[in-house]
């Protein structure tokens, strides 16, 4: 693979610049910040869509991965207002709820019997939980389902009740550890950029809390995810620095088992009038993503925020992984306008889906070891 992959008509000094990054990912070097903006701003998608299939193919072969997985949303009130949420309710909207024990147990049981490998767990983060509260919900969890992965509270439900508890990170993960907990989701880490933060999201965790929370969670032996907010107010520059954050802490702990984008959506709420990036974007995004981590095995498109049609295009830029069967039990995205208002795919659907992009369909644990090669 050479710099004559670039297209013909650009001016010299910009194909040159552009051959030399395609030559480093031909060689399975690191590219820089600036190399993840110059993507951005000047390649073209057929060049994209190449370069990432040929990382992907080298970290995953033709394998594409799903999972059987349910989630528990136990709240949405939150102490927070992000600016981007269409999720958070004040207590006694309509639309808000709280979860009570009896009906997580409730929700739980539903998969008793089941195969399903994982419950994710994640919400709002409540005004009067203490460290106890969210231990109770794993243990309840475990206790119907003690074979069930428990992928439990993003790095900002946590970060706020481990202060609020009086406890450090890692003291805190041991607590949570004890009660069943696995692994930790993604979300919260929108863009680290602290003047975007200030604007869209400017009361919750700093990058710099996100970061530790999931460094700690590392260090305790608890694999994470990691993800980013894109297509609001953001630069190309700003998500670079975000993924370089992400592939520093990665090249300390190695505990991220996967990066996922995910796509501003805008209905309901105070950023709407930004409207929505293009499916093109979305697309650039996620090839520039791969080729950017060279230390994250895995490109999460999560299909209920994306919608299915164009999940099967992710995969051809660069996605591994599209989430699970999913079994309407999430609201985040359905509140903020996403196609699929009651997100829920059969293992028949996605291995379909997984066939007609050309790969192959592999259900995974939360841990990324392949259950069954379909
Ligand atoms: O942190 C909220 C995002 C996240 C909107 O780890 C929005 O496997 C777009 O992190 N438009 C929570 N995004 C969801 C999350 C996640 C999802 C799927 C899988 C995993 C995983 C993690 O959702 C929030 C925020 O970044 N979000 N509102 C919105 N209007
Ligand atoms: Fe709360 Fe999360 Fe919504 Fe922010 S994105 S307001 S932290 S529920």
């Amino acid at each position: 693979m050479q710099a004559m992959l670039v297209e013909r008509e650009k001016p010299l000094r910009l194909t040159e610049s552009l051959g030399v990054i395609v030559e480093k990912v031909a060689a399975n070097q690191r590219i820089t910040v600036e190399d993840a903006v110059m993507l951005y701003e000047d390649a073209d998608l057929a060049l994209l869509s190449q370069l990432a299939n040929m990382v992907c193919g080298r970290i995953n072969g033709s394998n594409i991965y799903f999972n059987k997985n349910f989630h528990i949303e136990p709240t949405n009130l939150c102490v927070y207002s992000c600016k981007f949420c269409s999720y958070h309710k004040a207590a006694g909207h309509p639309q808000s709820w709280v979860l009570s024990l009896e009906e997580i147990r409730e929700l739980a049981s539903r998969y008793k019997g089941s195969d399903v490998t994982e419950a994710h767990i994640v919400g709002g983060v409540h005004p009067k939980w203490n460290i106890d509260n969210y231990g109770e919900i794993i243990s309840v969890v475990k206790q119907v389902l003690p074979e069930v992965h428990v992928k439990a509270f993003s790095a900002i439900e946590l970060n706020y009740v481990f202060r609020k508890s009086g406890l450090s990170p890692r003291e805190g993960f041991k607590r949570l550890k004890a009660h069943g907990l696995n692994s930790i989701p993604g979300g919260g880490a929108e863009i680290f950029d602290s003047g975007v933060r200030a604007k869209i999201c400017p009361d919750k965790a700093s990058a710099e809390e996100w970061l530790s929370i999931h460094e700690a969670a590392h260090l305790e032996g608890i694999t994470s995810n990691a993800t980013i907010l894109y297509g609001h107010i953001e630069t190309y520059r700003h998500r670079a620095e975000h993924m370089e954050a992400i592939r520093n802490l990665q090249d300390k702990t190695h505990g991220f088992s996967c990066f996922i984008p995910l796509k501003f959506r805008s209905a309901n709420n105070p950023l709407s009038y930004l409207g929505e990036v293009s499916l093109l974007e979305d697309l650039k995004n996620y090839a520039v993503t791969r080729i950017f981590f060279d230390n994250i095995d895995h490109i999460k498109a999560y299909w209920p925020m994306l919608g299915i049609e164009n999940t099967r295009l992710a995969i051809a830029f660069g996605a591994d992984d599209i989430d699970g069967t999913i079994d309407d039990t999430t609201k985040i995205y359905s509140m903020a306008g996403a196609e699929e208002q009651k997100p829920a795919m059969t293992v028949e659907k996605l291995t379909q889906l997984i066939r007609e992009s050309g790969k192959v369909p592999v259900e995974r644990n939360s841990l990324y070891h392949a259950i069954k090669y379909y």
